[in-house]
């Protein structure tokens, strides 16, 4: 690089180097080390390496960016300032951390056009990226390399690395040679508690190469060395990690290279200290004309190959073409109501007392011939979840267009991937585990319920239904738990054709996540109706109503347990109390109806009973705190599952029971 060369990098970097510090100073609040140290890295991606076109950040084949280190989201927004990212202005950078701004405290894919996902919790950006390079490589495969070519970068930082879900990711990345992706560690040996040495001792090149990467060290303040570093890793056959060692707070002249530069304001000498020193002149938020104009100019250098790319894309058949704007676009396949639809009809015609894991699985036998982009797969438990299709086939690096993923043992990678798969584009994704498990894939799930991304968590063995493997695996508190995530929309349908219908749901709701709790123990076929409409789509419906005259008693009911609130209704009839029975597949949804749906659908009876294997928690909404609940208070216990019924008392004489004593009380 000549010495011009480098006075111009330098200068381009500095201009991040300026706006992360102002950006922290005026909020009061921020991180600035990260930005200012990374700053030639980011340099590097976004004036020499990477294809994108600022004008447009929603082009299908950009490289993507992810700012795992989320906390750095100043680099971010000044890189979509500087580089002319639509409606990103200064006035946004000077409301960094302020209500409703574009440039909230760590970055937020619905607040702000151009950032690729929501990043914070640390980790999962790393992790969300592979997804993104998975679906990369499962699009190419079926729209040509012609139109989807494009690499994944990820500048992670070491609490990315060091938490538990890296190793998910990265182990899933290099098993899956996912040589797209590269990621760039910001190595600057720094975290909130100081030096890293007092609580960390990973070689993480050495981790990386033993999880099947590519990994090497470069200066992280040397543009051609990390331009180098990267060229190789774009011609690698494995995905690659560059160690890119830093200085936090490059620039910074009493707080570099101390957790003093890590999240908090320098402070106005400090500051005024650090641009002197970077030769950084002018005043706050302020980039010299010269520099602004290089930084535009490399935002506009990607037009030219992304109007090429809409030729070649120009070129495709009108149907080809229309399908993968569907596809980007999660639109849903006009088919899907018909053929959800005709799998009820079958239902009825030949009814199936199946567990709700496999009638979820005869739902994706009917859902996947009109869903090409529907990619499934399960945390090592395919033929516990019953995720995989008879026709499906996997994905590898050999069979890029199989469309169901093994993700081994990692729920929490797999539920990150899922949220790649998605915000990437192209298509919808679902996997399984035991719903216990889903405290292992909580933050990815929430962040999807953030993001608004329609993913499906098919999580069976909900109860303690699921008899012998004991309280370990018995979930009893996730249910409720999941309920009040906001965004999240549990099911627990209680047949063949509730789980027909909360699949339906889930593939419908395009604004976010669904989790599909289903039973391992045979279910019977209590619906006996299919019409067009989705009857579960409205939380609860009344199944059975009251004979013979004016309920007395309504007893509410999910999944599993509406088979128990069925034969309760017959024991109360036997007694001459009149019961309905209402099935609850999705109580938040219920809950959620308006006033005079919810209340048409709850009813007047005097006596209101719950009944589900989980905790109270949540039903009071339903039959106030008086009602009864007949569920569970405690973990659950190992045994044959009729026997745990039995134990925890939740049987249909004793829903009778509570019926009775309050009914006659
Ligand atoms: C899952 C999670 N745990 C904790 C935090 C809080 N936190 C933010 S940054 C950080 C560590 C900072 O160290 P590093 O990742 O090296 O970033 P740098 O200091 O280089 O900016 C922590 C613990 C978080 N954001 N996410």
């Amino acid at each position: 690089m000549t010495t011009i060369d480098r006075a111009r990098h330098d200068k381009l970097a500095n201009a991040i180097r300026g706006l992360a510090m102002d950006g922290v100073e005026q909020a009061k609040s921020g991180h600035p080390g990260l930005p200012m140290g990374a700053a030639d890295v980011a340099t590097v991606l976004f004036t020499r390496v990477m294809k994108y076109d600022a004008a447009d950040p929603r082009w299908p084949d950009r490289d993507r960016f992810v700012l795992s280190a989320g906390h750095g989201s100043m680099l971010l927004y000044a890189l979509l300032y500087l580089t002319g990212t639509p409606g990103m202005e200064l006035d946004d950078l000077k409301k960094f951390r302020q209500l409703e701004s574009k440039t909230p405290g760590h970055p937020e894919n619905f607040m702000t056009l151009g950032v690729e996902t929501t990043t914070g919790p640390l980790g999962q950006g790393l992790a969300t990226a592979v997804g993104m390079a998975m679906a990369e490589r499962m699009l190419a495969a079926e729209f040509g390399r012609k139109v989807v070519d494009h690499y994944t970068y990820v500048l992670a930082s070491d609490g990315d690395l060091m938490e538990g879900i890296s190793h998910e990711a990265i182990a899933l990345a290099g098993h899956q040679k996912l040589n797209k992706l590269i990621v760039l560690w910001d190595d600057n040996g720094i975290s909130i508690d100081g030096p890293l040495s007092i609580s960390d001792n990973v070689d993480q090149v050495a981790r990386f190469k033993a999880c099947g990467w590519r990994a090497e060290r470069v200066d992280g303040h040397d543009p051609d060395a990390i331009e180098a570093a990267i060229r190789r890793a774009q011609k690698s056959s494995k995905p690659t990690m560059i160690a890119c060692k830093t200085i936090i707070g490059f620039g910074a002249p009493k707080k570099q290279g101390t957790s003093k530069a890590h999240g908090e304001a320098l402070g106005a000498e400090e500051l005024a200290a650090a641009k002197k020193n970077l030769g950084i002149t002018g005043g706050a938020f302020e980039v010299a004309a010269d520099v602004l104009k290089a930084w535009r100019e490399a935002g506009k250098a990607g037009a030219n190959e992304h109007a090429n790319w809409r030729s070649r894309f120009g070129l495709l058949s009108d149907r080809k073409r229309a399908e993968f704007e569907r596809r980007l676009a999660h639109g849903v396949p006009a088919r899907l109501g018909k053929a959800i639809l005709a799998h009820k009809k079958a239902l009825i015609a030949a009814p199936q007392a199946v567990a709700t894991r496999k009638a979820s699985e005869l739902a994706l036998e009917a859902i996947t011939p009109v869903m090409p982009e529907l990619v499934m797969g399960s945390a090592d438990l395919t033929p516990s979840n019953n995720t995989r299709t008879k026709a499906a086939e996997d994905f590898t690096p050999k069979t890029p267009k199989g469309r169901y993923v093994r993700y081994g043992i990692r729920e929490h990678g797999m539920a990150a991937a899922m949220n790649g798969i998605t915000l990437h584009g192209g298509f919808r994704t679902g996997g399984g585990t035991f719903l216990v498990f889903a405290d292992y894939a909580r933050p990815s799930m929430r962040l999807a319920a953030l993001m608004g991304l329609p993913i499906v968590y098919v999580m069976t063995h909900d109860s303690i239904g699921l008899g012998e493997d004991g309280p370990t695996h018995q979930p009893v508190e996730q249910i409720a738990s999941l309920r009040c995530m906001p965004n999240m929309h549990v099911f627990r349908p209680a047949d063949a054709i509730e789980t027909a219908e909360a699949w339906q749901f889930a593939l419908e709701n395009t604004k976010g996540p669904t989790v599909l709790a289903l039973s391992r123990q045979n279910l019977p076929q209590l619906r006996t109706d299919a019409t067009a409409t989705n009857r579960s789509a409205k939380g609860g419906y009344e199944l059975l109503a009251a004979e013979g005259g004016k309920a007395q008693v309504t007893l509410f009911a999910s999944g599993s347990e509406v088979e128990i609130a069925v034969a309760a209704r017959k024991l109360l009839a036997e007694k001459g109390v009149r019961a309905r029975v209402v099935s609850v597949p999705s109580l938040e949804l219920l809950l959620a109806q308006d006033e005079a749906t919810r209340a048409a659908i709850i009813g007047t009876a005097p006596v209101k009973i719950a009944i589900e294997a989980g905790v109270r928690f949540g039903w009071d909404g339903v039959i106030g705190d008086d009602g009864a609940f007949v569920g569970m208070s405690s973990f659950g216990a190992s045994g044959p599952y009729k026997e745990v019924y039995k134990h925890f008392g939740i049987t249909p004489e004793a829903v009778a029971d509570a019926a009775m004593k309050r009914h006659n009380g």
